[in-house]
């Protein structure tokens, strides 16, 4: 049976790429967590099966998922993971494992300065490049890499980065290896008790009926026939309009809404003041678009409105607000950069919500989730914490 190797086990994962091999004939999928065995431990008393809870204004829907048939820890032992990258069980090797796991810096380079790839060049493996990447070297047979998370042109960030370690492990990669780019979009929140008391599943997750999965179609080998995937051959408008229009506007709603005292996404939308600057974001945002997608923006926020009023979500605002240094230069500063001298009040009104929200947080003492956390303390405690914050991001 053809397999898939899935690297980050999250609830994205569980609703967006195991949902469409669930419904793909044939195809099972291993997965890899990378620090926590709870994911595996979950899932491993129920044969990795779990209820998706997709929940809309009508009404909810329950999607059993039976697609998994295994996972791996990589810090019971990495090798276990280096293994299944190099074994030709697997055509398909995909990744969701967040903005900040890939270890790049602002330059979009995998950070060779930071300590865990450090550690990983002297054989660590600690970080998902290196454990990737020293699989990969030992790859037979052919095999395509898909990263599925939200950074710009995320499949070639992804193969510098491999590219990049492996050079300087002295590694060499086979030739037949693609890194197709691709954009994933499904509104997916973290499990709460409520979910799992509704499913009568400690492993449910919850999400949106909307999905959507445009791929750049250059796989290697075998192929999954996802049903309902857009294969093209230029996935960039496609990544811009959903990281500048949904993502950048997610991040207004939650540093904004988060100051206004709101929990959800679903009542920080329900404000007349931040639903007036979402809806202006997304228009300076779609701006700033190539002319294929130019056609689509109006309905597309139209509908991304429509989605972030989904009262039976609860998305909540907090978990948007996390890693901010990692998301605000993909979604806001990105596009602001693009518009030059044109005026930007509502993502400069993003931006300013991140300076803000930061230095209320500092201030009333509550720890920020964030890789950069250090830095940003110390940004809040120099003579100039708007100036530092704002410099630190390259804003
Ligand atoms: C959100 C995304 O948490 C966040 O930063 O903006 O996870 C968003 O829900 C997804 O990208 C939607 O596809």
């Amino acid at each position: 049976m053809p397999h898939i190797l899935h690297l980050g086990v999250g609830n994205f994962f569980r609703a967006h790429a195991a949902a469409y091999t669930q419904d793909t004939p044939g195809w099972q999928i291993t997965g890899v967590s990378f620090r926590s065995p709870a994911i595996r431990d979950g899932l491993a008393t129920q044969s990795y099966g779990y209820s998706l809870i997709v929940k809309d204004a009508g009404g909810t829907l329950i999607k059993p998922i039976t697609c998994m048939s295994d996972m791996l820890v990589a810090s019971e032992g990495p090798v276990s993971v280096i293994d299944a990258v190099a074994s030709d069980q697997f055509s398909v090797i995909t990744l969701t494992v967040t903005e900040k796991a890939y270890r790049l810096g602002p330059d979009g380079q995998l950070d060779m300065a930071s300590t865990d790839v450090q550690a990983d060049l002297q054989g660590a493996g600690i970080t998902v490049i290196g454990t990737l990447t020293r699989g990969l070297a030992r790859r037979k047979s052919p095999v395509t890499v898909l990263c599925c998370d939200n950074l710009p042109d995320n499949g070639s960030k992804l193969e510098h980065a491999v590219r990049d370690f492996a050079a300087a492990a002295k590694l060499n990669l086979p030739d037949a290896i693609t890194f197709p780019s691709c954009m994933v979009d499904r509104i997916t929140p973290a499990t709460t008790d409520a979910i799992r008391a509704e499913a009568g599943d400690k492993m449910a997750v919850p999400t949106e009926s909307f999905t959507e999965w445009v791929i750049e179609d250059r796989f290697v080998a075998a192929k999954p026939d996802w049903p309902g995937v857009q294969w093209v051959d230029d996935v960039a408008p496609h990544e811009m309009r959903k990281l500048r229009m949904l993502n950048g506007a997610h991040s207004f709603l939650a540093y904004a809404g988060a100051l206004r005292g709101y929990t959800y996404v679903h009542e920080a939308i329900a404000d007349p003041e931040l639903r007036h600057t979402t809806q202006a974001l997304m228009r300076e945002a779609a701006e700033t678009l190539p002319d294929s997608v130019q056609a689509q923006a109006e309905a597309y926020a139209d509908a991304l409105i429509k989605r972030f009023e989904n009262p039976n979500l609860h998305h909540r605002l907090r978990q948007i607000t996390m890693d901010g240094s990692q998301k605000l230069p993909i979604r806001i500063l990105a596009t602001l950069a693009d518009r030059g001298t044109m005026p930007s009040p509502s993502l400069q009104a993003a931006l300013g919500a991140w300076v803000t929200f930061v230095q209320t947080e500092v201030t009333a003492d509550r720890p920020l989730d964030d890789p950069r956390t250090d830095e940003l303390v110390a940004a809040c405690q120099s003579a100039d914490p708007d100036a530092a914050l704002r410099a630190m991001i390259g804003a």
